[in-house]
This record gives C-alpha cells, sequence and structure tokens, in this order.
C-alpha cells in the first residue's frame, strides 16, 4: 500500500475497534458464541437420532418445529462470531454510554423472529390447541421480536429505544397470556397436561429473563457490561432452546399415541380419527 493509502482521513480518524475486533479481542465475549455452536451441534445430532422413530404426522410436526430450534441458533451464532450480524452503535444522548460506540450484536434479535415461533408452534401442538390460539401467539411473538429488534437498533432517541422496549413487551404479554391462561386447558383437554406445565413453567420463567437482561445489559441502562450481557444471553439460550427442546422432544417420542390424537377443533390432525 502507498502513503495515500495510510493517510486517507477515513484512516485517521479510526480510533474505535470495529464490532469485530472488539470480538476479536475479547476471548471471554466470543467463548458465549461459540459455546452455542458447539452445543447446538450437539442438540442438532441428538435431535435428529431421537426423532428416528417418530412416525405420527403431529408428532413429526412437533419434532421438525423442535430440531428447526437448535438450526436456527446455530446459523445465528455462526453469523455473530463471523461479523455478519454484529456491529457497534453509537448510544444517544440519556443512555449510560451516552456518545460511545457500544458493541452489538444485533443480530440475535433478528434470529429469535425464526427460534422462537418454533418453540412456540411446537408448544401449541402439544397442547392440542387451535388455529386461532396459535396464530395469535406465534404472530404476537414475531411482532415482540422485531420491536425488540427496533429497541436494539434506535440511536436517534434514548426514549425511542425504550418506547420500542415497551411495544415489544406489550406483544410479550399477549404471548404469556397464550401460555399462562389459553394453553393449559388445551393441554388438559389434550391429555398433555403435565409435560405442558412443566415446559410452560420452563418457558415463562427463562422468557421473563430476556427483557430483564436487555434492561439491565449494554443495550437498556448498561449495568452489565458487553461480555456479561453476552454471556447472559447464551446461558438462558442453553436452557430455553437446548434444555428445553430436549424435554419436549423426549417426552413426544415416548408418547407418540397422546400426542397422534389431539382433541376435535385442534390444529393439524394425526389422521385417521
Ligand atoms: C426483548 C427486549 C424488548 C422487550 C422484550 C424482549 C423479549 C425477548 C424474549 C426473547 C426470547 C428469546 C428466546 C430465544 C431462543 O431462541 C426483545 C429482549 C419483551 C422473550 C427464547
Amino acid at each position: 500500500a502507498t502513503a495515500a493509502t495510510f493517510l486517507r482521513p477515513e484512516r485517521l480518524l479510526q480510533t474505535q475497534p470495529s464490532a469485530i475486533e472488539i470480538l476479536r479481542e475479547d476471548t471471554l465475549l466470543s467463548a458465549s458464541l461459540w459455546i452455542n455452536v458447539a452445543l447446538a451441534g450437539l442438540a442438532i445430532l441428538l435431535f435428529v437420532y431421537m426423532g428416528r422413530q417418530v412416525e405420527t404426522p403431529r408428532s413429526r410436526l412437533i419434532w421438525v418445529a423442535t430440531l428447526l430450534v437448535p438450526l436456527v441458533s446455530i446459523a445465528s451464532y455462526s453469523a455473530l462470531l463471523s461479523g455478519l450480524t454484529i456491529g457497534t452503535l453509537e448510544m444517544p444522548a440519556g443512555h449510560a454510554l451516552a456518545g460511545e460506540e457500544v458493541f452489538s450484536p444485533w443480530g440475535r434479535y433478528l434470529t429469535w423472529t425464526f427460534s422462537t415461533p418454533m418453540i412456540l408452534l411446537a408448544l401449541g401442538l402439544l397442547a392440542g390447541t387451535d388455529t386461532a390460539k396459535l396464530f395469535t401467539a406465534i404472530t404476537m411473538d414475531v411482532g415482540m421480536c422485531v420491536t425488540g429488534l427496533a429497541a436494539a437498533l434506535t440511536t436517534q432517541s434514548y426514549l425511542l429505544r425504550w418506547a420500542f422496549f415497551g411495544i415489544s413487551s406489550a406483544f410479550f404479554l399477549v404471548v404469556l397470556y397464550v401460555l399462562l391462561a389459553e394453553w393449559p386447558d388445551d393441554a388438559a383437554r389434550a391429555g398433555t397436561a403435565d409435560i405442558f406445565g412443566t415446559l410452560k413453567l420452563l418457558t415463562v420463567v427463562l422468557w421473563l429473563g430476556y427483557p430483564i437482561l436487555w434492561a439491565l445489559g449494554t443495550e437498556g441502562l448498561a449495568l452489565l457490561d458487553v461480555t456479561i450481557t453476552s454471556w447472559g444471553y447464551s446461558g438462558l439460550d442453553i436452557l430455553a432452546k437446548y434444555v428445553f427442546a430436549f424435554l419436549l422432544l423426549r417426552w413426544v417420542a415416548d408418547n407418540e399415541d397422546v400426542v397422534a390424537s389431539p382433541p376435535d377443533g385442534a390444529t393439524v390432525s394425526g389422521g385417521a380419527p
């Protein structure tokens, strides 16, 4: 390279490290992403194996939805690690790190749009719910993820970041309502109340951790640093995705007969009446 290349103004002004540089220099931060690539890979192999004898259409649909959770996850974490879906954002006035370039793994929020509907699809099918309730849970969940992404990406105003947080939380409340008030009765009718109860509790408790972490983490009040925030999401992901999916799939593989005969009015019939 010539001297002219080095003297370009944009090079001279480049004092802040880029997102990929931050990631390369912080081993603990990148470890929080690699661990999920590894666990998602193991989960994919295990789930394929566990589902090999699942035969009825309804159980197979639950199985594919469950398998998509680690599949989306491995793609999501690979995209974060490759630098494709991370960046730095200058926080607006009012934010604790105002004016600073803050590491933003925005790809996380983007890919929740694809992984969380699969979790809800699997849960809804397990509960033998109807199409309207399933549609409600999934569309509200997508609304939550997209407006959560907006909250993370907004840099014009601090207030607007929290406004998007509020909108996303409103969508989340609908999802919680369906999970807590609608599906338990459906599951009781479908004969899946026990396993549904366990998975519902796991889901509600863990999913509540995400907005709490967002609020306390770098994107919100910045009480937690980038590395701790990232490990927080990675830990929640491990429990909310792989552990959740494992419990669900193990039950479905062992109780195919129960899943195969949904009650009247339920979504997706299992074939013969
Ligand atoms: C955000 C911030 C805005 C307010 C709310 C949020 C909720 C996120 C949730 C994420 C769940 C993710 C899961 C991923 C597994 O693949 C976007 C953090 C309410 C509930 C389970």
